[in-house]
Formats: structure tokens, sequence, C-alpha cells
């Protein structure tokens, strides 16, 4: 058995490894379960007393040489893989590192912030469960309008006073209450409404707002702030248009179209054929609602406008169902921009 254990340390010394292969089938023939090593140990058991307390340093010292062995020559690998991966080879490509995207609402969201901020306004956001003044009557809501239905808004049932907001005008009169004019501000958050869930239509969507109130405001300034807007989000070659509506807050009322970012106006699927599409409400502050936060409506004038987040998504991905929005789909979200 020494003689045995004297060759195999002569092939331990003497052993060279080309490859990693090798190192590893060297281990495996020596230390491995089944190896040399533990081959030699078992047989032990055969060895008379007296010899084997020699036998078993001999062999500790075949075990230890097997080991130093197998990581001597493991290191002298690792330190090549190092190499080749830190300095000879730099087309190797880094690993990847999968990232997440943002949700559309909120690139969209940001990038309406985006534009405003550049041209002074700042943002503020409020309360998502309001009371019937802050949603309603401060607004001009007449008491028998009937956005004040139960089939319209979400009110608590216990007390109808307190409601989820129908829209974001209602942190505008907040704002005006609490601060002097100038006020310049966009207000973007949730806004809640008793509809049929539908392709076109949630219970849940998202707004942006905006107001703007100073001395000597006029529907000039609106326009100009609106269009500034539209060729910012939608390009340059972007025209506007308004056409005249109705708002209990504002007076006069207007909604904007766009010239058709897709078709430039010659008619297209996305605007019906008609080369315009529809993109916000607005109007001049109504003198009530000035008066309702004890702002002087003879001194000051004003201008407000609100957009749909969800909508001015829809067109400028061309998504047709606001479902999409709330479902969380990964196949859908991941193919907006990514989150860095
Ligand atoms: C819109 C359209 C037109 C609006 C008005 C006000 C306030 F508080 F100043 F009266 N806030 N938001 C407004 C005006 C909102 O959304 C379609």
């Amino acid at each position: 058995m020494k003689d045995k254990i004297n060759a195999y340390i002569e092939e331990i010394n003497s052993f060279k490894a080309a490859t990693q292969e090798q190192v590893e089938g060297f281990r495996i023939k020596f230390l491995s379960k089944k190896g040399i090593v533990p081959g030699l140990f078992s047989e032990m058991k055969s060895v008379p007393p007296d010899a084997r307390r020699e036998m078993g340093q001999i062999l500790n010292q075949l075990k230890n040489k097997a080991q130093e062995k197998v990581n001597e020559l493991k290191s002298v690998f690792d330190k090549k893989d190092d190499g080749a991966n830190a300095s000879s080879d730099l087309t190797l490509p880094a690993n990847f590192i999968e990232l997440g995207s943002r949700h559309p609402i909120t690139i969209v969201r940001n990038e309406i912030i985006n534009i405003f901020s550049r041209i002074g306004f700042v943002v503020s956001e409020g309360p998502e469960i309001e009371s019937d003044w802050y949603n309603f009557s401060a607004l001009n809501f007449p008491e028998e309008h009937p956005a004040r239905d139960m089939q319209d808004t979400f009110f608590i049932e216990k007390n109808p006073d307190i409601l989820l907001r129908t829209h974001t005008s209602s942190v505008q009169i907040r704002v005006m209450e609490k601060e002097k004019p100038p006020i310049r501000a966009i207000f973007p958050g949730r806004v809640f409404r008793n509809e049929a869930i539908s392709a076109r239509a949630h219970c849940i969507f998202h707004q942006v707002e905006g107001l703007y109130i100073d001395e000597n405001v006029s529907f000039a300034d609106l326009k100009q702030t609106l269009y500034h807007f539209a060729t910012e989000f939608f390009g340059t070659e972007t025209q506007t248009r308004f056409r005249p509506s109705y708002f209990p807050f504002t007076e006069p009322s207007a909604e904007m179209d766009i010239s058709c970012f897709i078709c430039g106006g010659k008619g297209c699927k996305v605007c019906k054929y008609t080369g315009w599409v529809e993109i916000l409400g607005c109007g001049m502050v109504d003198p009530n609602v000035l008066e309702n936060c004890n702002i002087d409506s003879e001194k000051y004038t004003g201008f407000a406008f609100g957009m749909g987040i969800e909508r001015t998504a829809m067109l400028k991905y061309q998504i047709n169902d606001i479902r999409l929005f709330f479902e969380n789909d990964i196949r859908f979200l991941k193919q907006f921009e990514s989150a860095i």
C-alpha cells in the first residue's frame, strides 16, 4: 500500500493541466467520493493495527497534496479568465440587466408637466376624497346640475357631502383660496366618475388641469399658451382651432382641436377623416368662481384648461382600448420607454 501511495504522490506532483476540464477530471479521480483517496482510506480497515498510525499520516499527506494541486491549478485558470474579461477582450458583452419601463400614463403626465414647467407653471396636488364645495359648489355648478347625480359621481353613502373628486379643479379652488395672484399652476391627478367601463371610458382616469390668474389675463393668452403646448407635445407643424363650448366654471368656454398629427390634416382613421382631433377643454375662469375663492374679479382674470391623460396617451400611441392602462399586462407595458 505504501508503494501505491508513493506512486500516486509522484503522479500528483507531475500532473499538468491544459484546460479546466482536465483539472476537474483530476479532482474527480483523486478526491471525489468514489475517488482514489477515499478508496485508500476505506482500505485502512485491513491495515494491521501497529501500522495504522503511520499509514494514516501518509494517506493524509496524499489527500492534502491532491487538494493543494487542485487549488493551485484552479487559481491559475481563474486568473486567466479574469484576464480575458477585464483586459484582453473588450468586445465581450456586459451582463444583461433587465430594466422595467415607465407606465405610458406616467410618460405622458411627465411630458405635459415638463412643457408647462418650462413656461413658469408649478405643479400642485390635492385630495382625491373631496367635499361637495370643492368639487361642485365653488366651481359654479348649480344645485341641480346633472354631474351631481349619483349616476355620474361616487358619493360616500353615509355622508353625500363627501365624494370622490370628478376632476382636479377641486385642487384649483384650494390653491385660489390660499394664494394670491399671480397664480400659475398645473394640477395632475386621478379622478373618478360613475361610468360603465368600456373601450372608451373608465371609472378611474387621470387628468392634468391648468390655471393662470393675474391682472389682464386674456383669451389671447389662453390661446397662445395652449398653442405652445400643442406644438411642443405634438410637433412644430401642429395647428390648433378653438370651438365654443360650455363648462359651469368658465365663461366663455372652448374646446381645442389640433390638426391630425398622423395624417397632417388630410384625413385618416385617427381623426375619423375630419383632419382634426379634440384634445382639451378650456375657458376664462367664471367671475363667480374667483369670488368664491375671495379673489377680486374686478381686478383679476384668468384662464383654465383640462385634459384627460388616458385620452392624450391613446392618441399619441394609438391605443384603442382605455382598459389596457389598468390591466398591467407586461406585454403592453414593456413596449414603452425604459425607466432609465
Ligand atoms: C376643464 C375645461 C375648462 C377648469 C376651470 C377651473 C377653475 F377652477 F379655474 F374654475 N379648473 N379647471 C377647466 C376649464 C377644466 O377641463 C376639461
